[in-house]
């Protein structure tokens, strides 16, 4: 059986209708190709989320227009050079591109301003002004309207969406149990992160939706951690945090899971990634369509500050909520907790307009204002971790350095941090979780020791 072909104008009919127009001719450029610095070597090639979201093409340099009176889409693909098909081998014809991809009418890309002229359309409504081709004098131009109903339509996925999403996020997932695996007779980060590009790519996803995050100790409390590139040394009682996810078909995963690499979790560790899997159980139970996304962040809060009070990190006399009245979870707790996903990893559509980012530690930097709606597909990530900096920036707080046992913090500090992050689609009563990579102690435990 062949894959169901890229939904591209059932795409299309989702932002005509935010348009809300009954003519005009809606035009999209895909990216070209691009060369590394002053050389002929070839960038690799990764299209323009919004052009793949409306025709499934991923080769450069193509162009797409769908026309708002007929409702009638064309795809415009480049036509390869005849003294470049030595180098490129033989391209597939008109005939051929048109069987694989879900569009009325195709033509190549030299007809474009042709087919813009054809079409009769006295408004062109374009992403950016920066897109429009030369030779259309007399087109009106808008760039005001698509974006939106683009973001719009991305928002909420469709099926074929929502199962190239649980793909990637199989692949992804069964990559950190290979993780898992290798960890304790690996040396470096750097081995790691190799092997989780091996263990997505040997599966048909070639690119990564970012660059993979391998951290162990301290290195972990490094939220954007890039360098990869630490060896294990004396740290195998450390925890090793992953947060690495693989692109398939333009579609993103995005899973963190925190291992120790000795097999075997222990001591503060132990009660910290405890904490951070209660936070997201206590989420992902919680998630359904009208939650309001900050209001899980701050449950997700509340959690950390009673597991880091019951640990000992935090003065028993104070009371819950008058810590986190002053937002002694963020210092813990700085990032958000999650974000939308789809072609993109951080994904559009995050703030409805007009929303404002909430001025608090942690809550400012959510990257979704908003209450969820059935098939929204989000990330629940929450962590807590013991960063210097911040640590050292509340401890010149009175206000915050109150509420600190700073010997309890300064042990807990060896722990650097966890994270533990799945992509859930919302459903009309919950959740469908696309991540599969095991996370409970004894499942990760019982796989370590396998290995
Ligand atoms: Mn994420």
């Amino acid at each position: 059986m062949s894959a169901p072909k890229y939904p591209a104008r059932q795409h299309w009919a989702k932002v005509a209708k935010n348009l809300g127009l009954s003519e005009g001719l809606v035009y999209l450029k895909g990216d070209v190709l691009k060369e590394r610095h002053d050389t002929d070597v070839e960038l690799t090639f990764r299209q323009e989320s919004n052009f793949y979201y409306l025709t499934g093409f991923a080769e450069h340099d193509a162009h797409v227009l769908f026309d708002l009176k007929t409702g009638k889409m064309t795809l415009l693909p480049h036509r390869l050079a005849e003294d470049h098909i030595v180098w490129m081998g033989m391209p597939p014809t008109l005939a051929q591109l048109q069987a694989e991809f879900d569009t009325d009418n195709i033509t190549w890309s030299a007809d474009l301003v042709k087919a813009i002229q054809e079409s009769g359309a006295s408004t062109l409504y374009v992403l950016s002004t920066k897109d429009v081709p030369e030779g259309l004098a007399g087109l009106t131009i808008n760039d005001e309207l698509l974006k939106d109903a683009v973001h719009t339509a991305r928002m909420y996925k469709s099926e074929y969406e929502i199962e190239a999403m649980r793909r990637i996020n199989h692949i992804s997932s069964n990559a950190h149990v290979a993780l898992m695996k290798a960890a304790k007779k690996s040396a470096t980060e750097t081995e790691l992160d190799a092997l989780f590009r091996y263990e997505t790519g040997r599966f048909g996803a070639s690119a990564q939706a970012y660059n993979p995050i391998v951290g162990v100790g301290s290195n972990a409390a490094t939220l954007h951690y890039q360098r990869n590139s630490a060896p294990f040394n004396n740290n195998y009682d450390q925890l090793c945090l992953v947060d690495a996810g693989a692109e398939l078909g333009c579609y993103a995963s995005d899973i963190t899971r925190t291992f120790p690499l000795n097999g075997k979790y222990s001591g503060d560790a132990k009660t910290i990634y405890e904490i951070v899997l209660q936070m997201q159980n206590a989420v992902l139970a919680a998630l359904k369509p009208g939650v309001q996304w900050e209001d899980m962040h701050r449950l997700a809060g509340k959690i950390a500050v009673e597991g880091l009070q019951k640990a000992g990190v935090l003065k028993s006399e104070f009371s819950v909520e008058e810590m986190l009245a002053k937002h002694v979870d963020g210092v813990f707790f700085p990032h958000g907790l999650g974000h939308m996903i789809g072609l993109d990893v951080h994904d559009v559509g995050g703030y409805p307009k007009g929303v404002a980012r909430i001025q608090a530690p942690g809550l400012q930097y959510l990257r979704m204002r908003r209450a969820l709606e059935p098939s929204f597909v989000v990330t629940v990530e929450p962590g807590v971790y013991f960063v210097q900096f911040i640590l050292d920036e509340a401890k010149k707080d009175a206000e915050l350095a109150k509420f600190m046992n700073w010997d309890v913090v300064e042990r807990f500090a060896k722990v650097g941090g966890v994270r533990i992050e799945d992509c859930v689609v919302i459903t009309e009563n919950g959740i469908d979780n696309l991540t599969i990579a095991p996370k409970e102690i004894a499942e990760i435990e019982a796989i370590m020791a396998s290995a």
